[in-house]
């Protein structure tokens, strides 16, 4: 290790300063490439559906203002911090208080910013409990510890409890009417590939609409720790195309809900997820 270079005076030489500089800034640089920062996700998923989409370009929106207000606070405060230091030991910088001009400046800028980030929220929060009319309805029940997925006009049901993940079958490119409720306690709804959680409660039916844009089969949870298996509580959503969807519909035409819900189960059983966990050894009632 070389021995620092010191002015006349004991004091640290320019060079000596910018190493130290550079030192300083490893940390926050490091920081952000060991946190896994991404960009431009910021750790998010883009998402599936419309709504899911518009709620992550918010969080991109928020993410890179937040980054933008942290970069200004860090250089202001390191600005303040390096100019105005201590540079003798009996002098101190020049006391200044009352600069109205910037006071109104820092007050008014940050009045700013919240009232952009609430309106960029309302648009998205408008967006997400929109419930435009369309033909294509799914009730949803969830009970302890499965779901039901029934599709009105139509003798389809699919249901299943713990590790049989029932499948909710539904068309992209169109808007998806969801009816959701609970059998006996609070339950959550969740598809992490649709940014999109929604409470489902005994007793109230939550509605919203899903808007698919791309096809593929998606993984969906419960969110509520809602007893014994809450953890088993799987599902998932697969989209399809519209003419797929009418096939998979007419499937279940001339066979008793019974029978289509069990040629669901098994079909789904095919189709579960690798992460599956074992089937617990005791059995449950089913809504
Ligand atoms: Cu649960």
């Amino acid at each position: 290790m070389d021995s620092p270079a010191l002015s006349p005076q004991g004091a640290p030489t320019r060079s000596r300063r910018w190493r130290r500089l550079r030192r300083a800034a490893v940390l926050p640089v490091a920081a952000l490439a060991l946190s896994g920062c991404t960009v431009p996700s910021f750790g998010a998923h883009p998402a599936d559906t419309t709504t899911g989409q518009s709620s992550y370009h918010l969080w991109q929106g928020f993410s890179i203002g937040a980054a933008i207000v942290g970069t200004l606070v860090v250089l202001l405060l390191a600005w303040a911090i390096l100019r105005y230091r201590r540079r003798s030991a009996d002098a101190i910088p020049a006391q200044v208080q009352y600069h109205i001009p910037l006071e109104i400046t820092y007050t008014v800028i940050p009045i700013l910013i919240v009232i952009g980030l609430f309106a960029a929220t309302l648009v998205v929060e408008n967006k997400v409990v929109a419930n435009p009319k369309t033909d294509v309805t799914i009730n949803v029940n969830a009970f302890q510890w499965g779901w039901k997925f029934s599709y009105p006009g139509s003798s389809a049901v699919v249901v299943g409890q713990t590790t049989q993940d029932p499948t909710m079958v539904m068309p992209v490119g169109t808007d998806v009417h969801i009816n959701l409720t609970s059998t006996d306690v609070v339950h959550g709804f969740y598809v992490r590939a649709f940014n999109f959680s929604r409470y489902a409660l005994p007793g109230v039916v939550n509605q919203f609409t899903l808007h698919a844009v791309n096809t593929g089969t998606f993984f969906g949870q419960c969110t509520q720790l809602c007893g014994l298996y809450h953890s088993l509580m799987f599902f998932n959503v697969k989209v399809v195309t519209m003419s797929q969807y009418r096939t998979w519909l007419n499937s279940f035409s001339g066979s008793s809900a019974a029978t289509a819900a069990s040629a669901a189960n098994t079909a789904q059983s095919q189709q579960t997820s690798s992460i599956t966990p074992s089937k617990p050894t005791a059995s449950h009632g089913a809504n």
